[in-house]
C-alpha cells in the first residue's frame, strides 16, 4: 500500500519551509508586529463569532492552509456531501444531515425518493406529537399527563439530545423533566426509575439499529419495570415510543409502528440530533424552538456552502486545528465552555470529532503518514482553571483551547457574567502572552524578595505563553446559536476528513469491543472456554478476569 500523497502536495511542503520559518516567533511578537491582527483573523457567521488571531499563524500560513484545503478538493467534497453522493465509502451511504435542517421545499432525489418531503413529514409528525404531550393531550394510562421523559439510547442516539437539552435548559418546560439513560451499568437506569411513576412517564427508545446491546437490555428492564410498578400491557403504548430506521424490531419490541418516529441510514449516528433523535429537546423546549434549531444549524450550512475558504468558519476552524495537530504536533485539544449550560458539550465533540476522523487509513485504505485527530477533552470554564489548567499554561505538552462564551446570560444575577467572561478573556491572553523572566523578576523584586529567593523561584513562575486558542462568541446561548456551534464543528470535522482523506463517516472501530464483549457474556453466563490453542482461546488475563467474575457471583 502506497503512505498519503498529502505529504507531497506542493502546499504541504511549503507548509512545512513556513513552519520552520515562523517556528521562532512567539505569539506576543505576532501581536505586537500587526495592531490589526484581532480584525484580520477573525470572522463572523450565523450569529457565531470566532477569533482565531491567538494562534501561531500569519497571513501567509493561512493562504497556504487554504491552497492545500483547495488542492485537497474541500469545495468540491462539500459540494458532494450536500448533494446527497455517497461519500460514506465504506457503508455505500450519503451523508445528509444537512438535509435534516433543511427548510420546508428544499429539493434533493437520492435513490427515487424526494428526502427534503421525508424529512418534513416525520417533522410534522414529531411537531403533533410533541404539542399533544406539552398541552397534555396525550395521557398515561391512569389519564395523568406526561411529567418525565427518559430517552433510552447510547452513543449518537444519547450524546446530541443530552448535550442540547442541557444547553437549552433555560427553554425548557419546568412541568417536564427529561432523563437520559444510556450505560448497560444497570446504576444508570436504576437511578433514573427509582424517582419516577410509571403512569407519568413516557420513555423514548432511541436506536437507529434497534440492536444495540445496551439500548436494547434498558429498553427491555424498562419495560419490565413499568409493567411491575402498576402499568399493564394496554397501557405500554402510551408510554414507550421508538426512534428508529427499524421499523420491524421496533414492532418485535412490542411499540406500534404507529408511535415510531424514523429516520434513515443516511444520517449517521453522530449526525443524528436534527432528526427524530432530537425528540427528547423538541419535548423539552417545545417545537417551534427545535425548528430554531435546525434553522441556526442551516444557516450555517449556509454559510458553510457560500463563504470563501478564506472567510468560511468551518474551514478557518478545521485548517487552525490541522496545523496544530500536523505542523506543531499538538495531540490533544481542549474544549473549555463558559457556560455552564454547555457542560456536556466537550463529551459530545469528543464522539463527534474523534470517533469521526479517528482513522489511521484513507479512503482507499493507505496508511495516513501523517496524524489525525487529536484526543478532544475538556469541562466548563470556571472549574477547569482550578483543576488541569495548570498542565495547559506550564505542562511539557502543547494544548489548544477552544473556548466558547455568550455575550449575555439567561439569568439574572448580578455580576456573575462579568466574572465569568474576564475569566475566559484572561485565560487566553495567559496562554497566548505567558509570563517572561523578566517579568517575574521585576514581580517578585517589587515584593521585596531577595535575590537568592527570587533566582529559586523564578523558574517557577515563569509561563512560556505562545499556547493557541481559538475563542468563538455568540450572543446568548439559544436554540439557533446553539445549532449554529453545533454545525459549525459538524462541518469543521467534514473538512479535516476532506484534507486527510479519511472516510469521517464510518466507525470501524466500535465493532471489535461488541463481538469481544458477546463472547465473554456468555462466558460469564457459564458457557465453556474454547478450547487452548485455538483461535478463540483466552489469554490469561482475560481468562483470569472472567474467572473472578465467575466466582463472585456464585
Ligand atoms: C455514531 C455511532 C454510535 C451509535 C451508537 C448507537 O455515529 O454509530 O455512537 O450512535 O452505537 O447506535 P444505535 O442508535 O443503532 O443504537
Amino acid at each position: 500500500m502506497n503512505t498519503s500523497s498529502l505529504v507531497k502536495t506542493p502546499a504541504w511542503q511549503q507548509l512545512e519551509s513556513h513552519n520552520d520559518a515562523l517556528k521562532g516567533t512567539h505569539l506576543r511578537a505576532l501581536f505586537d508586529g500587526d495592531a490589526n491582527r484581532f480584525q484580520h483573523f477573525s470572522l463572523e457567521a450565523a450569529g457565531l463569532f470566532l477569533d482565531y488571531s491567538k494562534n501561531r499563524i500569519d497571513r501567509n500560513s493561512l493562504r497556504l492552509l487554504c491552497e492545500l484545503a483547495r488542492e485537497r478538493g474541500v469545495e468540491m467534497r462539500r459540494d458532494a456531501m450536500f448533494a446527497g453522493e455517497k461519500i460514506n465509502s465504506t457503508e455505500q451511504r450519503a451523508v445528509l444531515h444537512t438535509a435534516l435542517r433543511a427548510p420546508r421545499g428544499a429539493r434533493l432525489i437520492l435513490d427515487a425518493e424526494e428526502v427534503g418531503a421525508q424529512v418534513h413529514a416525520v417533522l410534522d409528525r414529531i411537531g403533533q406529537f410533541v404539542e399533544r404531550v406539552r398541552s397534555g393531550e396525550w395521557q398515561g394510562y391512569s389519564g395523568k399527563t406526561v411529567t418525565d421523559v427518559v430517552n433510552i439510547g447510547i452513543g449518537g442516539s444519547d450524546l446530541g439530545p443530552n448535550m442540547a437539552c442541557q444547553a437549552l435548559r433555560t427553554f425548557a418546560d419546568p412541568r417536564m423533566s427529561v432523563h437520559f439513560v444510556s450505560n448497560v451499568d444497570g446504576h444508570d437506569l436504576d437511578a433514573v426509575l427509582s424517582r419516577l411513576r410509571p403512569e407519568t412517564t413516557l420513555f423514548i427508545i432511541a436506536s437507529k439499529t434497534f440492536t444495540t446491546q445496551e439500548t436494547m437490555m434498558n429498553a427491555q428492564s424498562a419495560r419490565a419495570w413499568f409493567l411491575a410498578q402498576g402499568g399493564n400491557e394496554a397501557g405500554l403504548a402510551k408510554h414507550f415510543v421508538a426512534v428508529s430506521t427499524n421499523a420491524s424490531a421496533v414492532s418485535a419490541f412490542g411499540i406500534d409502528t404507529a408511535n415510531m418516529f424514523p429516520f434513515w441510514d443516511w444520517v449517521g449516528g453522530r449526525y443524528s440530533v436534527w432528526s427524530a433523535i432530537g425528540l427528547p429537546v423538541a419535548l423539552a423546549v417545545g417545537f417551534d424552538a427545535f425548528q430554531q434549531f435546525l434553522a441556526g444549524a442551516h444557516a450555517m450550512d449556509a454559510h458553510f456552502l457560500g463563504a470563501p475558504l478564506e472567510r468560511n468558519m468551518p474551514v478557518i476552524l478545521a485548517l487552525i486545528g490541522l496545523w496544530n495537530r500536523d505542523f506543531l504536533g499538538c495531540s490533544s485539544v481542549s474544549i473549555a465552555p463558559y457556560h455552564q449550560d454547555l457542560k456536556h458539550f466537550p463529551a459530545y465533540l469528543q464522539q463527534l470529532e474523534m470517533e469521526s476522523n479517528g482513522k489511521r487509513v484513507t479512503r482507499d485504505g493507505a496508511p495516513l503518514g501523517v496524524a489525525t485527530c487529536p484526543v478532544i477533552w475538556g469541562d466548563v470554564g470556571t472549574n477547569g482553571q482550578h483543576a488541569y489548567f495548570q498542565l495547559l499554561h506550564q505542562g511539557t505538552d502543547l494544548i489548544p483551547v477552544d473556548f466558547i462564551a455568550a455575550l449575555q446570560p439567561r439569568h439574572g444575577l448580578e455580576g456573575h457574567h462579568k466574572a465569568l467572561l474576564a475569566n475566559c478573556f484572561a485565560q487566553s491572553q495567559a496562554f497566548m502572552r505567558g509570563k517572561t523572566e523578566a517579568e517575574v523578576r521585576s514581580e517578585l523584586q517589587a515584593q521585596g524578595l531577595s535575590t537568592e529567593r527570587i533566582d529559586a523561584l523564578v523558574p517557577h513562575r515563569v509561563f512560556p505563553g505562545n499556547r493557541p486558542g481559538n475563542t468563538i462568541l455568540m450572543q446568548t446561548l439559544t436554540p439557533a446559536t446553539l445549532g449554529a456551534l453545533i454545525a459549525l464543528y459538524e462541518h469543521k470535522v467534514f473538512v479535516q476528513g476532506v484534507i486527510w482523506d479519511v472516510n469521517s463517516f464510518d466507525q470501524w472501530g466500535v465493532e471489535l469491543g461488541k463481538v469481544l464483549a458477546k463472547n465473554i457474556h456468555a462466558l460469564l453466563d457459564g458457557g465453556a472456554d474454547a478450547a487452548a490453542g485455538s483461535s478463540n482461546a483466552l489469554d490469561s488475563s482475560t481468562a483470569g478476569l472472567i474467572a473472578r467474575a465467575r466466582s463472585a457471583a456464585t
